[in-house]
């Protein structure tokens, strides 16, 4: 029996960095981790292709018995696209990942069988069955799966070359109950650990294959604050044998800020950057939002202790809150200028399935009949009828279309990365020499390109904004070197998107 696993291509969004890929000189951001854990999950007497679209092509004419499709709900016009091509092939096709938990109608409308959850248990007995001609037409996971049970990806069938980072899981889940996530209910209440020695073993196999950089997926990684510990004393210990200098990335809640020995910890294991649902600085609205751990929280104190290890926090920000009015806007523009956090995720609140957050909207007539998911985030003007799902109460929905397009454009002008930098590189207290990538062919003509983009293509604004930074450094005798050039590189990116939501926002108009 052969299947061939796939990936459908990503549009553009916030954090796939798509925008900056060519200077980096690879072809996509991340590793997309469902293919490799779905190939180890696969029996051994199968053969197994994995394409990823996003790196290569797929293939129409294929001797493969299944084709197994993953996708999450902004890709989905990509995904039913391939099902349906491969199943006027005569194909039997199959459609998996959190698509098919918020659309499993339209899933089941383009696919012979759809897997709803985790696919530890359902995926092998879907084999068994299909082996027999017994296979079913649906495959729920409704219970969370022993995540013991989930085995190290087959991350040798990846292209591993081609993304910037390679990718793993070490938990499923967030104790935190925020109002708008569907964390909690998809993948969990409480956290579930993968085994420290795997863990260990997945971070080995990434570095052979020659993997600098490892961005750790979990929803928020120090969910279960003593197992983070453990792990990362341990992953401190791993980096001196590996093959390749690796550093980590990963998302948090603020409340890391409270460890001290967490942050030491992170700053051993050369943890670079925690992304933090930071949201906003409003008190009230996080209360509103119920993210409760960081409503006592002094948000910029506990940014710039963050800070202090080396870390930088790239903070999700929102906009569109339930009590928001016109002024808002330019309160929460002074809060993002104001505290040390670059950041990178901004959108309008939306209202996911199940959550708290939709079942309010949905008493209180606020949502809109357009699937979540279909707005701002899906970025595919022929379906953006609208920005958010959730209808505004103290504005009219196209008055907060206006000023978000606004708010965008102030906050990614080259004038504001330029003060943004500055705050950084003149903050940032890491040590150059221990965290430094090494310097080899790639990393110098990740250089060079990024200078001929500064120097000959980039506007002149974003010119003199280069400039400038570069200028900051040096005084601050390159302590940050790695990191801003890092950043210059996301910049690149961040202007081109966010200025693209601003211009389809203004479009609507
Ligand atoms: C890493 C990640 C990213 C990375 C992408 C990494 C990559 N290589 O593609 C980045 C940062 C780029 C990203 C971006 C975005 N993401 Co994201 N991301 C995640 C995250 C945190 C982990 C995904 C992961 O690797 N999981 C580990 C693997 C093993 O799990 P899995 O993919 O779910 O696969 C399991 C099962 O689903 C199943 N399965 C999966 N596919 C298939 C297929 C078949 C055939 C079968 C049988 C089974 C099966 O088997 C696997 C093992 O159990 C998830 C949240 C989460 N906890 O999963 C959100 C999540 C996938 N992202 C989400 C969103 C909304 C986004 C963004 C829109 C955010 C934004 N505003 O920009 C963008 C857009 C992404 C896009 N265009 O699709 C949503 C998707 C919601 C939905 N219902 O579709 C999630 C679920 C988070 C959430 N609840 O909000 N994301
Ligand atoms: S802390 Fe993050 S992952 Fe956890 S519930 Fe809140 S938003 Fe979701």
């Amino acid at each position: 029996m052969r299947i061939i696993f796939i990936n459908p291509k990503h549009h553009p969004h916030s954090m796939n960095f798509h925008h900056c890929m060519d200077l980096v000189g690879v072809k996509y951001s991340h590793l997309p981790l469902s293919l490799p854990t779905l190939a180890a999950l696969t029996p051994a007497d199968c053969s197994v292709g994995l394409i990823d679209e996003n790196v290569e092509a797929v293939n129409f004419e294929t001797d493969a018995d299944v084709i197994a499709l993953t996708g999450s709900v902004p890709q989905r016009k990509r995904v039913f696209e391939l099902a349906d091509e491969y199943r006027k092939r005569g194909k039997f096709v199959a459609i998996g990942g959190p698509i098919s938990f918020d659309m499993p109608e339209e899933c089941k409308a383009h696919a012979d069988t759809v897997f709803i959850g985790e696919a530890e248990y359902t995926w092998p007995a879907f084999i068994d069955d299909f082996k027999q001609g017994k296979q079913k037409s649906l495959y729920h996971q409704k219970e969370f799966i022993n995540i013991d049970d989930s085995p190290v990806p087959h991350f040798h069938l990846m292209k591993t070359g081609q993304y910037a980072s390679g990718c793993i899981q070490v938990t499923r889940g967030c104790p935190y109950r925020c109002h708008f996530c569907d964390i909690p209910i998809k993948y969990g209440g409480q956290p579930r650990s993968k085994k420290i020695e795997q863990v260990l073993s997945e971070i080995r196999i990434l570095s052979e294959l020659g993997n600098d950089s490892v961005f750790i997926v979990d929803d928020n990684f120090a969910g279960n604050k003593p197992y983070a510990k453990t792990l990362l004393k341990e992953i401190a210990g791993l980096l001196p044998s590996l093959p390749t200098k690796m550093y980590f990335y990963t998302q948090a809640a603020l409340d890391v800020a409270n460890d001290d020995e967490l942050l030491n910890l992170f700053r051993a294991a050369n943890f670079l950057r925690l992304f933090i649902g930071i949201e906003t600085g409003d008190k009230g609205k996080l209360s509103e939002l119920n993210k409760r751990h960081q409503v006592d929280m002094d948000i910029n104190r506990a940014v710039e202790k963050i800070k202090s290890y080396g870390i930088t926090v790239w903070a999700g920000i929102m906009f569109g809150l339930e009590s928001d009015d016109l002024s808002s806007f330019d309160r929460q523009l002074e809060f993002i200028r104001d505290t040390n956090f670059i950041p990178v995720q901004v959108g309008l609140l939306q209202a996911l399935p199940e959550t708290p957050l939709y079942r309010r909207a949905l008493e209180t007539n606020r949502l809109l009949q357009l699937p979540s998911l279909l707005g701002l985030t899906a970025l595919s003007e022929e379906e953006l009828s609208k920005a958010t799902n959730l209808i505004p109460q103290k504005m009219s929905e196209e008055e907060l279309e206006k000023n978000f397009a606004r708010i965008l454009r102030k906050m990614f002008s080259p004038e504001s990365f330029r003060l943004k930098m500055i705050q950084y590189i003149g903050s940032n207290t890491r040590n150059l020499t221990s965290s430094m990538p090494a310097l080899n062919l790639k990393t110098a003509m990740i250089l060079v390109r990024m200078l001929s983009f500064y120097l000959f293509r980039a506007d002149s604004k974003t010119r003199k904004m280069f400039f400038h930074v570069l200028k900051a450094l040096v005084s601050h005798r390159l302590r940050n070197l790695d990191e801003t050039v890092f950043h210059l590189l996301a910049y690149k990116h961040m202007q081109t998107h966010y200025y693209r939501i601003a211009a389809i926002c203004e479009s609507k108009r």
